[in-house]
């Protein structure tokens, strides 16, 4: 799978990013941020059971230094030890026997809740999956950065991210390549949001306009046009914006854009309650591997 080809200003968005591409084969959270101080239900996803083995029969999270727990989930035939110590705390469930253990090939959810530090940055949750043969200790932590890329058993991760700054996460975004003299151009990207919001604006200095377009059939022909309201990110659910469907249109384009350049732009989100937040990324130029690069029939408007 692909690693995600973007950068981001902050160190806190950036985390979000880095690859977790192999995510539902780990111990992992779901996908995106939170706020920084708030609280937090970490709902820890067991994708498999240890190699060859036939069920998992326990799984240990270690909880990060600054996340203060509140409880723990009890599950049905499993014993939940909690161990609340300053700085070094420990949430254990284990299976009472065979009978309960979680069977190799369901992906269940472990739940503990807490809250969050209040500076910014990757919380990783250590967590040791104990199996009917053998274990794993999903404990590696990258050396610097946050990208889990290229780790064998990482620890799961948890991006904490500054007052204002979208806990939304943003992958395989790439803006289309143009030539000389073309007025517009699309952006595309899969958007997740850990809790429902909507993407409500774009900017980016590339481009005289940009705005989140649908695109409609009107009669027999496929007519694109504004999002009237933004665009709607259900909680959990990644929402792609991608070639021949919903798009971040830019129009009055500065000046070509070449392939292996980046584009700047600021991603605006406003959730149920009003609040805004925002997100600035960098996008690539130039369809990834794998996307679907074909122009749509008509990119005009
Ligand atoms: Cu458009």
């Amino acid at each position: 799978m692909n690693h995600p080809r973007i950068t981001l200003k902050t160190v806190a968005a950036c985390a979000m990013l880095a690859g977790t591409a192999t995510a539902f084969a780990h111990v992992t959270l779901p996908r995106g941020g939170v706020t920084v101080g708030s609280d937090y239900d970490a709902a820890f996803r067991v994708g498999h059971a240890c190699e060859g083995a036939k069920a998992t029969t326990g799984l240990a999270v270690r909880l990060p230094k600054g996340f203060i727990l509140s409880d723990a989930q009890a599950r049905k035939g499993w014993k939940l030890d909690v161990q609340k110590n300053a700085g070094d705390g420990e949430v254990r469930w284990t299976a009472d026997s065979p009978q309960t253990a979680l069977p190799a090939n369901e992906r269940a959810e472990f739940v503990l809740r807490g809250k969050v530090p209040g500076t910014p940055g990757p919380l990783w949750f250590k967590v040791l999956q104990t199996c009917d043969v053998g274990r794993i200790d999903w404990a590696e932590v990258p050396a610097s950065g946050s990208s889990t890329a290229g780790l064998k058993t990482p620890a799961a991760r948890l991006d904490v991210v500054a007052q204002g700054v979208a806990t939304v996460d943003v992958r395989d975004a790439w803006v289309r390549q143009t030539v000389p003299g073309q007025s517009g151009t699309g952006a595309f990207m899969k958007l997740t949001a850990p809790t429902g919001t909507r993407l409500v604006g774009v900017s980016t200095p590339a481009a005289g306009v940009a705005e989140v377009h649908e695109m409609k059939m009107e009669g027999d022909t496929m007519k694109m046009r504004e999002l009237a309201g933004g665009l709607e990110l259900p909680a959990g659910q990644t929402v792609e914006l991608k070639p021949g469907g919903n798009h971040v249109m830019m129009m009055d384009l500065k000046q070509a854009l070449a392939k292996g350049s980046t584009v700047p732009m600021t991603l605006r989100f406003e959730d149920a309650k009003g609040q805004k937040t925002s997100l600035d990324l960098k996008l690539p130029v130039g369809a990834p591997e794998g996307a679907d690069a074909a122009a749509p029939a008509a990119h005009k408007h």
